[in-house]
Parts: structure tokens; sequence; C-alpha cells
């Protein structure tokens, strides 16, 4: 179970007091506060096995997110050893090191240094916000890249740590963007808001408000409950006599699902807009009838407009023979990014790749990547979402 938001936050607020605060390219990489050389000799003397780490939560509500994650990277570890890989002249066989936080906080932390311990170079992950920025205190540490394919509050960037990265956009452009179309493509005047209490979910909701506010719309509420709730009746039932003309939900998909349909079921016929957490294929069946209110925005762009998105939709699918949930092609790309920093390091020390993390122009499935001083990408792009037969239909993209 995550931590209430209130509760990640002291130890946010203590990690960004510890940390220096200046530009990921003003600071050169310490070598000597790196993990030990991540390598390890394979059967095969002329074989290095190197170790990318992998986390998300595997159990738990959410663990289809993990698990598509998780898919994610692998698939991009088995296609670079099939191309074969070599870095100083040394054939290197990568090996993904998958982890499970159960995104739980205090799990994510202990996962974090058995990476650290297990000589990872990088790792990818975590899938929470709630997950990532403790764990990102660990990695800072032990100066290894961390590159989150999903957390998108955007205090995990804002710590001042060097090894800090993602390739999402933020809550302070989703939640502005699920707001806006509130008011001025559905002609919301007035919203109630619920969240998960999560630092996610919370995040997510305040944001929305933020601008809701700003846009003129009224908030009538905001309501908190929990990332391991079934029943939202008593909430939807005071909601019901708000008379919103829309419903805001921050958390994810298993809490979300649930939510739209009990809302249905109880005869309010608003939408409801949610965030990228809930904007899954798996919320379809969650939701049943009531995923026709759901309107949800990714942190991306839409694997149909992705460049390269249909050929990896097809390889994914042959390989698991399940559909992507939605961070997959974000976690390939998040390998790719840490293997392209290799090359161009030309070393698989930890510390290396992280002085190669800067200058990252990277050509992936998710698109062109480059990072912004802080770990954040210079150019992010919010899509918006309904489901027309249960698929998932674009309905806008907005380029930040
Ligand atoms: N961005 C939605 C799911 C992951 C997270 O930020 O908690």
């Amino acid at each position: 179970m995550q931590l209430k938001f209130a509760k990640v936050l002291p130890l946010v607020a203590a990690v960004t007091l510890l940390a220096a605060c200046g530009q990921k390219e003003e600071k050169k990489a310490d070598a000597g506060a790196a993990a030990p050389a991540a390598t390890t000799a394979a059967a095969d003397s002329d074989v290095q096995v190197v170790k990318i780490g992998h986390v998300a939560p595997l159990t738990g509500e959410i663990a289809h997110l993990g698990k598509d994650n998780e898919n994610g990277a692998r698939l991009a570890i088995e296609d670079i050893n099939k191309k074969g890989l070599v870095i100083d002249g040394k054939k290197i066989k990568l090996e993904l090191d998958a982890q499970d936080d159960a995104g739980d906080p205090r799990t994510a932390t202990q996962v974090a240094q058995k990476l650290v311990d297990d000589h990872v170079v990088a790792v990818v992950g975590h899938l929470n916000s709630g997950t990532t920025i403790p764990a990102s205190k660990i990695y800072s540490d032990a100066g290894i890249v961390e590159i989150s394919p999903s957390a998108t509050n955007p205090a995990y960037t804002q710590q001042g740590f060097k090894t800090a990265y993602r390739v999402v956009a933020t809550d302070a452009q989703q939640g502005p963007a699920l707001a806006n179309y509130g008011f001025k493509t559905l002609h919301a005047k007035s919203v109630a808001i619920v969240d998960d209490a999560t630092a996610y979910g919370q995040g997510l909701a305040d944001e929305f408000e933020k601008t809701a506010k700003a846009d003129g719309m009224k908030v009538l509420s905001h309501d908190e409950t929990n990332d391991k709730a079934t029943d939202f009746r008593a909430i939807l039932t005071k909601i019901k006599g708000e008379r919103p003309d829309i419903i805001m939900y921050g958390g994810m998909d298993a809490t979300g699902g649930p939510f739209a349909k009990q809302a249905k079921e109880l005869g309010i016929n608003g939408k409801v807009l949610a965030g990228d957490g809930v904007c899954t294929d798996k919320v379809a069946e969650l939701a049943g009838d009531a995923i026709n209110n759901i309107v949800c925005s990714e942190a991306g762009m839409a694997l149909s407009k992705m460049p390269k998105g249909a050929e990896f939709e097809k390889e994914y699918e042959a390989r698991f023979h399940q559909p992507i949930q939605i961070y997959a092609p974000f976690t390939y790309d998040a390998v790719g990014i840490i293997v392209d920093a290799m090359k161009r390091a030309n070393s698989t020390d930890p510390a290396k790749i992280l002085a190669a993390m800067p200058a990252t122009n990277y050509d992936g499935v998710i698109g062109n990547v480059q990072f912004d001083s802080k770990g954040d990408l210079k150019q992010p792009v919010i899509t918006l979402y309904d489901y027309k037969d249960g698929k998932k239909t674009v309905l806008d993209v907005e380029k930040m």
C-alpha cells in the first residue's frame, strides 16, 4: 500500500534539503561515490554480464501495470542482446534484475538498496510516484541513474538529484490539461474532486484543482479515499447531492474503474476525468458500462501516434500474448536510453553512464527523448482519451 502523500512529503523535504541544488549539467559524475563496476564475467570469458535493474509492483492491486512495465524493459534487453552489444571492445550481455516493490514506499527503498548491492549499472523504475520519490535518494547516494517510466509527481525531479530522470510528462502538465478539457471542451462549470491520498493521486488532483479554479470552474468538494478502497458509494452519494457537471478522480485504474462504475450505478452521468493511472486497457473491464463516462490522460504520446508504436505493439503482443497496458513502450525506451548513454560513454561504469545522460538525444518508440536540467522531458506531451467500444480513443494531443 502506498503511504499518504503527507507521509512521503517530510522525506521529500529532507532529501531535498540534503541534496545539492545545482543543475545536472553543472555536476560532474562523482566516480568515487558510484557503486563498484557493475559487471561480472559470464561463463564465456569474452562476454561480460551487465545488470540493469527494473522495479515495479508485481503484487497487489496494480500488479498488471507492474508486469506491463517489466515486459517492456525485458523486451528491450532481449532485442539489444539479439543485436549484440560491444562496449570498449568487450562483448556485453545485458541482464534484467527485476524486483517487486509492491507499490509500497518502504519496500521500494529496501528493493532500491538491493539493486545497488546487486551492482546494477542503472535502474528503470519505479512505477509509482510514491515509491519513486523515496527510492531516488538511495540511487542518488549510490550514483546510479534512475529513469522512471511512469512517475508523474513533479517532486521527483525537484530534489536536486543528478541521477533522477523520467520519460513521461508531469502532473503539473497533466492536471491542467484535464481541467482545461473539462472547462473548454465539456463546458463544465462545476466539479467534484476525489483522490486516493497517494503522492500521485493527491498531487494530480491538486494540480487539476488549481487550474479548474483559475479557469473559473466551481470546485464543489475535494474528498479523499485510499488506494485499497473498493466501495465509494458514501462519497459518491454525497457528490450526487452536489450535482457537479463533472467529477475528477486522482488515482489508479484498480480504484478508478470501480469508482466510475459505482458513480454510474448511483445515477451520476457526468464524465469522470482521470489521469494516466486510470488510462489503461484494464480499466474498461473494471468500469463496465461506465467506461463510456471516463475521459483520461496519458503523460506521453498515444501508442497509435508513436513513430514506431505499431511495430512495437506487434512485437510486444507476439512475445507476451497480452495487450500493452500503458507504460511498456516507456520502459522499453528507458532501457534503450541507458544503453545509448553506455555507448556514448564507451563504458559500463555507472558514473560514466550518469555523466553521459544529460546529452541524451534518443529516437525511441515514444519519439525523440531529450532531458532538461532537472531530468524531465524537454518536449513533454499529454494525450487525452475516451473509450469507444471499450478501446482507448484519442481525443486530443497537447504538446507542452
Ligand atoms: N503516473 C501515474 C502512475 C504512476 C505514479 O505517478 O504514481
